[in-house]
C-alpha cells in the first residue's frame, strides 16, 4: 500500500495536506510566523486628544470601554502643535490593529478631521468645552461636523466622550 501523497511530493500521507504545494505551506508557515509577531493585547480603539487639558472628559471614554472589556489606548496629540506625530499615529492605526480612532478637541478642533485624512479606519469626534469655547463648545463642534464631503467623521454631543466609547462598541461589533 503506497504511503505516500503524490501531492505532497513524496512526503508520507499526513505530513503534506491534500491539496497543498511545498510553495504553499512555506507562505503559511511565514504568515502564521507573522501573526505569532502581533501582539494579542493590541488596542481596539484608540483615543486621542489634542491637550492634556482635555483628559478629565476624554477618561469617561476610556472608562466605557474598559468597562465593556475593549482594549484601548489613550494619547495627548494636538492636530495644530503635534502635527507630525498626529499624522504617523494615525497613518500606523490600521497596521497597529486599531478599529476605531476616538478624537476629542477643543476650540478650532481639527484633530478628529485630520485624523480622518490619515486613517480609512472610523473617526468620531467628541467636541469638547475648554476656558476660551465660543458658546460652551459650538466651536469645536462645527469644526468636527462641518467634514468636507469624502472625509467624513462622526460628531458627538459636547463633552460626549461615553457615547463616542458606546459608539465606538457598537461599530467594533456590528
Ligand atoms: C484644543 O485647544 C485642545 O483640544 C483643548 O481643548 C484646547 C485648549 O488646549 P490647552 O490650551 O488647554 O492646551 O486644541
Amino acid at each position: 500500500m503506497d504511503e505516500t501523497d503524490p501531492r505532497g511530493e513524496g512526503l508520507p500521507v499526513g505530513r503534506a495536506e491534500a491539496g497543498r504545494q511545498p510553495s504553499d505551506t512555506a507562505a503559511t508557515t511565514a504568515v502564521e510566523e507573522e501573526f505569532e509577531e502581533l501582539d494579542v493585547d493590541a488596542p481596539l480603539v484608540g483615543i486621542i486628544m489634542g491637550s492634556k487639558s482635555d483628559m478629565d472628559t476624554m477618561q469617561k471614554a476610556a472608562t466605557e470601554l474598559n468597562d465593556r472589556g475593549i482594549r484601548n489606548e489613550v494619547r495627548v496629540m494636538s492636530a495644530h502643535r503635534d502635527p507630525d506625530l498626529v499624522a504617523d499615529y494615525c497613518k500606523n492605526a490600521h497596521m497597529r490593529g486599531l478599529r476605531v480612532i476616538i478624537a476629542g478637541a477643543g476650540l478650532a478642533a481639527a484633530l478628529p478631521g485630520v485624523a480622518a485624512a490619515h486613517t480609512d479606519l472610523p473617526v468620531i469626534g467628541v467636541p469638547l468645552t475648554s476656558g476660551n469655547s465660543v458658546a460652551g463648545g459650538l466651536d469645536a463642534m462645527l469644526a468636527i461636523a462641518q467634514m468636507p464631503p469624502g472625509v467624513p467623521v462622526a460628531c458627538v454631543a459636547v463633552n460626549g466622550a461615553r457615547n463616542a466609547a458606546i459608539l465606538a462598541a457598537k461599530i467594533i461589533n456590528a
